[in-house]
C-alpha cells in the first residue's frame, strides 16, 4: 500500500543501530602467528588443499590480522554503530584449553577493540565462529560432552580479557552449520560425515555449551560489567508450497530453527513441538531400537533454558517446502536436510540468486520470520546479525543495494506495523572474505578486497555508499547515486 510508505515508516526507530559482520577464519589470516594453534579450518584446508576452488584456503585471507586498523577505519567510513567480528579461539588459547595464554593473541584483539572503541564503534565479539581448535577436535570436537565445559573455560578466559569493554556477545555463530551442515556433508571442517547420530549429538552438546558460558557471564562478569550475551541462529524462513503443506512447514521452521531456539527460549525449555516424534520414528525406520535423538534431562533443560538476553539471528533467504515423492532424493544442506521431514525445499519461482546457488532473494521472509519469532518466543529484543547478498565481484552492486533495502524495507514494517522489538541490523560483509568451501570467488562485501594484491587493498563498492547514506540519515530515503 503507497499509503503505508509514508517518510516515518521508512526512518527506523530511535536508538536502533546498524553495523557490519565478519568472521576470524575468513578475514584475519596470520594461521600460525606467532604461538597461534592450529584450528579445524586450518588442518582441513591444509590436508586437502583442492576442497576449496583453486587450492584456496585462509592462510592469509584479507590479512587482517596485518590490516586491522585499515578494517576499523572502514567501520569508521561507513558510520557503523558496532562491528561484529569474531575471535579465533586458537589464536587466544593456542591448545584449546586455558592452560596457556598467547600474548600475542590477546594484544591483537586488544587493538581491534580499542580502535573500534576510539572511533565510537562498539564491539559486538562472537567466540566462536567454525575454527574450533583442532586438540579439541582431536577429542571428538562438538560431539564429546566435555566440550561444554572447554568451551566455557574459554568464555571465562576471554570475558576476563575483554569484558571491561566489550558489552555485546554471542556465543556461538549458526550451530545449524556447526552441527548439522558439518556432519550432514562432512564438506565443512572437520570434514566427517555422519547424518544420522551426529548432528543430534552436536545439537544438544552445543546448547549445553552455550548454556554454561552465557551462565558464566551472567554471574561472573554481568553484575560489573553489564553486557548482554546470546547465540546467533542461521534462520531459513519456509513458505508451505501448498495449502495442505502447512504442517510440513511449521515442523520444518521447527528443525531449522527450533531446535537451536526452543530449548533456549521457550517458557518450557527442551525440544520444539514435534521434533522428538519425527526423529524418533526415523531412528526406529533407519534399524536403531532407541532414538538417536537425545532427550534433556529435566536438569540439562533448565539449564539451558532461558539463557539469553536478546535473540540474535542471521537471516539470508527462503524456500517453499512440499512432501518428497516416492524415491526423490533429497538436497543437502546448504539450503537445509529435511530428509527426517521427508520434505523437499524448492527455491521460491522468480527470485534472483546471487553468486551462492542458496542465495534466492526474497525480502518477504525478514517480515514473516520476524512476526514467527515473536509468536515464538515473545516481545523479546531481535538482533539481525547477518544478512547480505553475494555477487562475483565489480564495484557497482546494484543487486546488493536491492537487496538490502528490500530486506530492511520488509525490517521496518514486521517494527512499524507488527510491533517486533529489532534494535540492530548487520550487514554480513564489511568487506569480501573467504566463502568458506566456495572460496574468494563469492563476494559478500561492502568493500572490495583485492586477493591479487599483497596488500588486499579495500575499495568501497556503491553499497557501501549506500549503507553508509542509510545509516547517516537514519532512515531508508535516501538516493543511491
Ligand atoms: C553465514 N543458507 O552462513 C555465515 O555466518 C558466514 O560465515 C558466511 O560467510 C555467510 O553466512 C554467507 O554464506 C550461511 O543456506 C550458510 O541460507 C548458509 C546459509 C546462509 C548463511
Amino acid at each position: 500500500l503507497a499509503a503505508s510508505c509514508t517518510a516515518s515508516n521508512r526512518t527506523f526507530p530511535p536508538g536502533f543501530k546498524f553495523g557490519a559482520a565478519t568472521a576470524a577464519y575468513q578475514i584475519e589470516g596470520g594461521w600460525n602467528a606467532t604461538d597461534k594453534g592450529e584450528s579445524i579450518w586450518d588442518r582441513f584446508v591444509h590436508d586437502d588443499p583442492t576442497r576449496i576452488p583453486n587450492n584456496e584456503n585462509g592462510d592469509i585471507a584479507c590479512d587482517s590480522y596485518n590490516n586491522w586498523e585499515r578494517d576499523i577505519e572502514m567501520a569508521a567510513e561507513l558510520g557503523l554503530h558496532f562491528y561484529r567480528f569474531s575471535l579465533s579461539w586458537s589464536r587466544i588459547l593456542p591448545t584449546g584449553f586455558n592452560n596457556r595464554i598467547s600474548e600475542d593473541g590477546v594484544r591483537y584483539y586488544n587493538n581491534l577493540i580499542d580502535g573500534l572503541l576510539a572511533r565510537g564503534i562498539e564491539p559486538f565479539v562472537t567466540l566462536y565462529h567454525w575454527d574450533l581448535p583442532q586438540p579439541i577436535q582431536d577429542l571428538s570436537g562438538w560431539t564429546n560432552p566435555l566440550i561444554a565445559e572447554w568451551f566455557a573455560e574459554y568464555a571465562r578466559v576471554v570475558y576476563t580479557l575483554f569484558g571491561d569493554r566489550v558489552k555485546l556477545w554471542n556465543t556461538i555463530n549458526e550451530p545449524i552449520v556447526v552441527c548439522d551442515a558439518v556432519y550432514n556433508t562432512g564438506a565443512y571442517a572437520p570434514g566427517v560425515s555422519n547424518s544420522e547420530v551426529a548432528p543430534y549429538v552436536c545439537n544438544k552438546i552445543l546448547l549445553m555449551a552455550h548454556a554454561k558460558a552465557w551462565r558464566i557471564y551472567d554471574e561472573e562478569f554481568k553484575p560489573k560489567y553489564h553486557g548482554k550475551v546470546s547465540i546467533t541462529n542461521n534462520l531459513l524462513w519456509v513458505e508451505p508450497a501448498t495449502e495442505e503443506f502447512k504442517e510440513l512447514a511449521e515442523l520444518a521452521l521447527q528443525n531449522f530453527g527450533g531446535r537451536y531456539s526452543h530449548p533456549i527460549y521457550s517458557k518450557e525449555g527442551g525440544w520444539p513441538p514435534g521434533i522428538e516424534e519425527v526423529m524418533f520414528q526415523n531412528s526406529l525406520k533407519r534399524g536403531y531400537s532407541k532414538s538417536q535423538f537425545p532427550a534433556f534431562t529435566q536438569e540439562e533443560k533448565d539449564l539451558v533454558r532461558g539463557t539469553f538476553d536478546f535473540f540474535a539471528f542471521n537471516h539470508y533467504t527462503s524456500r517453499y517446502i512440499r512432501k518428497a515423492k516416492e524415491g526423490e532424493t533429497f538436497a543437502p544442506f546448504p539450503v537445509g536436510d529435511v530428509e527426517d521431514l521427508d520434505g523437499i525445499n524448492m527455491m521460491p519461482e522468480g527470485s534472483e540468486v546471487g553468486a551462492t546457488s542458496w542465495s534466492a532473494v526474497f525480502p518477504e521472509g525478514m517480515r514473516r520470520l520476524l512476526v514467527w519469532l515473536k509468536e515464538q518466543y515473545g516481545d523479546i529484543e531481535f538482533v539481525i546479525a547477518e544478512n547480505g547478498f553475494p555477487t562475483y565481484g565489480g564495484l557497482e552492486d546494484t543487486s546488493r543495494i536491492n537487496y538490502h533495502k528490500e530486506y530492511l524495507e520488509q525490517m521496518l514494517l514486521a517494527i512499524n506495523e507488527d510491533g517486533v522489538n529489532v534494535t540492530h541490523y548487520t550487514a554480513w560483509s564489511l568487506m569480501d572474505n573467504l566463502e568458506w568451501v566456495d572460496g574468494y570467488a563469492h563476494k559478500f562485501g561492502l568493500y572490495e578486497v583485492d586477493f591479487t594484491d599483497p596488500k588486499r587493498t579495500r575499495t568501497p563498492r556503491q553499497s557501501a555508499y549506500y549503507y553508509a547514506s542509510v545509516i547517516a540519515h537514519h532512515s531508508l530515503d535516501v538516493s543511491i547515486d
